[in-house]
This record gives structure tokens, C-alpha cells and sequence, in this order.
């Protein structure tokens, strides 16, 4: 898969994308991610990339011939036509596990990060082919949400994630928080791990995970529980249990 990230302060990438997992998957080539200074696209001598917004109001607005050229002469740079081209901006649907798996199945994504107050509203009719934002709070600017998206849809790649990690039992894939995880110790300053877990017995131990990540599905993320297919008897357990502290 490759990802073209368009933005104004490229540097912001450069930690982020060459660590842990994705900087593995990057060197395998399951990966391609090209990151593009926006301001490189600017003709004027100060490279100017923003502007006052017409009606007037506070702060500053991204320009959008820098934008648009930008896509325009990667696209052909790279000899492509149809390419998901996707602003992040607080306007944009919400992302998700699934927004992500849906992206994954890409071979070619175009993201692009404003900064300042946002971007002119061309880009988002005229450019964008979808408008992300990866939750409701007001970030500074697109760079850091485009990070979030790029990590959650990188472990989506076939051959991304090893045998030890896997992504379908992740948290939200199967519509659930994760269960209570533990490691040794067996007993950390007098707190145990919960005897099934050394029963050996997988059962057991399967059914105490599933009831575990129901429970607090249900008091952390009620939300989510209707996707979490909840059989009957699942459900009576977890009415009965629901009540009794943590
Ligand atoms: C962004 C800003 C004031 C935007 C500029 C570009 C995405 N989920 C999510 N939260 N925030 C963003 C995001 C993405 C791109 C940009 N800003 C800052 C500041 C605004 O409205 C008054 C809008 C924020």
C-alpha cells in the first residue's frame, strides 16, 4: 500500500513513522509512506500557504492552489487517476475500526493535513473524496490525526503485524473492549492474578475473557455492546454480575 501524506510542518512524521511496527512494515515494503511539504507547491517568494478568510473573523485559512497542485502533481508523478484523496478536519465522519479496515483495502491513499483555522472550503468540495476526523476535540492541526489514521490502518496490511501480534482479537474487532490481560508475577504487592489463568484449563479460561471483556464493555462502552452479539445466557450473567463492585 502506499500513503502520500500532503501537510505543512513534515517533520512531525518523522519519529512517529520510523518506530515499533510501522517502521518494520516500511522496511519489508508493505508499506510505502511519502510525506509532501504543502509549501513546496507555492510559487511566491515567502512561500505563502495561508491567507485572511473572506467576511473576515479571527485567524488564518489554508490557501488552495498549493493544495491542489500538490495532489495534482503527485498524482501524475506517479502516473495515477483514482486515488482516495482524504482531508482530516473536525467536519469529517468519525473514525473508526471500521473506517480503517475499509481504507486498509486501498492500494493507494492521498492524505491531507491543514493547519491554521482550516482550509478553503474548494478543497473539501472539490479535491477531497472523503473528510475524516478521528474524534470531537480540536487538534492544532491535521498532522496528528493523519498519524492516527496511518498507524490504524497499517496494521490492517496482510504481513504487517507478526504471529505474536494479531489484529482480529484486537480490542474492537470483535465489537468488545479487550479482557484483563496479565503477566508474571503471579502476586505484585500482594495483588494476584486471577486463578483461571493458571488453571490451564482453556475452557474455562475462554469463557472467564469473553464474560471479562462483556463486563466491562458494558460499564466502560454500553455503546458498543450491540455490536458485541451477546447470546441470552451471556447476557443474564451479565446483568447478575453488573451490579457487584469493579
Ligand atoms: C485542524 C482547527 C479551528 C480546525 C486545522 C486543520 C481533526 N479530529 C480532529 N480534530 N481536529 C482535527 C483537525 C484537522 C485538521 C485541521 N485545524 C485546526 C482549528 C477550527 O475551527 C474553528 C478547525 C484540526
Amino acid at each position: 500500500m502506499r500513503i502520500d501524506i500532503l501537510c505543512l510542518f513534515p517533520e512531525t512524521f518523522a519519529s512517529p513513522l520510523n518506530q515499533s511496527i510501522i517502521k518494520r512494515a516500511r522496511e519489508q515494503g508493505l508499506v510505502n509512506i511519502a510525506v509532501h511539504d504543502v509549501r513546496d507547491y507555492t510559487h511566491d517568494k515567502h512561500h505563502t500557504a495561508d491567507d485572511y478568510p473572506y467576511g473576515g473573523g479571527p485567524g488564518m485559512v489554508l490557501k488552495p492552489e498549493p493544495v491542489f497542485e500538490a495532489v495534482e502533481a503527485i498524482k501524475k508523478q506517479l502516473g495515477v487517476s483514482e486515488v482516495p484523496v482524504i482531508l482530516l478536519t473536525p467536519q469529517g465522519r468519525l473514525f473508526s475500526q471500521s473506517v480503517a479496515q475499509e481504507l486498509a483495502l486501498h492500494p493507494h491513499l492521498m492524505l491531507i493535513c491543514g493547519h491554521y483555522e482550516g482550509l478553503d472550503e474548494r478543497v473539501c468540495e472539490h479535491l477531497a473524496t472523503d473528510q475524516i476526523s478521528i474524534g470531537d476535540y480540536v487538534l492544532s492541526g491535521g498532522e496528528l490525526a493523519a498519524l492516527v489514521v496511518v498507524d490504524a490502518i497499517a496494521r490492517l496490511i496482510p504481513g504487517v503485524l507478526g504471529s505474536q501480534d494479531s489484529a482480529s482479537s484486537d480490542s474492537h474487532s470483535n465489537g468488545l473492549l479487550e479482557y484483563p490481560q496479565y503477566t508474571r508475577p503471579q502476586v505484585y504487592r500482594g495483588w494476584s492474578v486471577p486463578p483461571v489463568l493458571l488453571s490451564g484449563n482453556h475452557g474455562e479460561i475462554a469463557q472467564w475473557r469473553r464474560r471479562q471483556a462483556i463486563l466491562r464493555t458494558a460499564r466502560r462502552r454500553p455503546d458498543l455492546l450491540e455490536k458485541g452479539n451477546i447470546c441470552e445466557e451471556e447476557r443474564k450473567w451479565m446483568l447478575e454480575n453488573l451490579l457487584s463492585p469493579k
